[in-house]
């Protein structure tokens, strides 16, 4: 694979690319249990910014301490880390994967006493469902795969062992020809895309999944500030597939899929067949708020 950026930082020091390699006996690749983080790095007028930092950081020292494992820095010293990755990769806009796995030393599934690590990967990483999704609306279908039943996989953590179901929704969907695949719960209400949040529009009302089964996005979070203070009606609650299927409007959110309007699900237009009036709204003022273009979000950026 072609290296995606000069330097990677692992447990403390910046390194090549070619030298970020891990031994076969990694517990984490036998067992998966390592948790991760994805953040963005936007273009400001004052210089190159990350996009809600501190949250992300504070998700991931969640996921560490559910998943009963200490991270070996502190929160100061892994966003330190984050800042000088970016700076030595030269990027104006990247995406940035924390991750934490734990390494050689036990064999078997316990995990006491594994050694611990954490690498920072950037990547330049353009739009994650395509720009043409991001500008008319992708097509979307429900998995037959269902999503986490919450005391299976813990949903709050980003367990990368919790992405094993996502990954066979997203290649179910994608060889049936789709973008993306939305996973219904264990109860069978809509929960969540492979790796977004989905929010509807329908009667003037913006209506999400509540933090049950699902991720606590921190990109649902921005949404819903940014939905509140343009006065947008907004509403936590479960909704069935069919109410997808009649709703007005329909978008994901995430880090990666920043707001990206869905125009289809299951061989059914949502809408208008493209991105609606409220989708619009809030893709604008959430590249606004993520660009520094709107002074009232910039506590949501770390300069670099
Ligand atoms: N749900 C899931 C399952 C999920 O993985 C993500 C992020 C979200 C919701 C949205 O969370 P947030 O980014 O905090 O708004 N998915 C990440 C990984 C994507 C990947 O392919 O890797 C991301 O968007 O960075």
């Amino acid at each position: 694979m072609p290296s995606d950026s000069k330097m990677i930082w692992m447990d403390g020091e910046l390194i090549p690319w070619e030298k970020a390699q891990i031994h076969v006996m990694t517990h984490t690749l036998h067992y998966g249990l390592s948790f991760f983080e994805g953040i963005r790095l936007y273009k400001t007028k004052n210089g190159p910014s990350i996009f809600r930092l501190k949250a992300h950081i504070d998700r991931f020292y969640n996921s560490a301490h559910i998943a009963k494992v200490k991270i070996p820095f502190s929160k100061e010293q892994l966003t330190e880390g984050i800042k000088a990755t970016v700076r030595a990769n030269d990027f104006e806009e990247c995406y940035i994967r924390p991750l934490c796995h734990l390494g050689v030393g036990n064999r078997g599934l316990n995990n006491i006493g594994a050694p611990v690590h954490v690498s920072i990967i950037v990547w330049p990483w353009g739009p994650y469902l395509g720009e043409e999704g991001l500008k008319k609306g992708i097509r979307t279908k429900i998995s037959s795969y269902t999503r986490h039943h919450v005391n299976v996989s813990l949903t709050k953590a980003k367990i990368a062992g919790n992405y094993v179901n996502s990954q066979l929704a997203k290649r179910e969907v994608v060889e049936l020809g789709f973008d993306e695949a939305i996973l219904l719960d264990p109860q069978g209400y809509v929960a969540e895309g492979t790796g977004e949040n989905i929010f509807i529009v329908r009667n003037g009302y913006l209506k999400t999944p509540p933090l049950g089964a699902v991720l606590e996005g921190v990109t649902r979070d921005s949404v819903m500030v940014l939905a509140r203070d343009l006065g947008v009606r907004l509403v936590e609650e479960v909704f069935p597939r069919d109410e997808l299927y009649i709703a007005d409007e329909a978008f994901f959110t995430g880090t990666a899929a920043e707001v990206t309007p869905i125009r289809e699900v299951d061989l059914r237009q949502i809408g208008e067949g493209k991105p609606g009036p409220v989708t619009c709204k809030i893709q604008d003022a959430y590249f606004q708020a993520v660009r520094g273009e709107d002074d009232q979000y910039e506590t949501w950026l770390s300069p670099i």
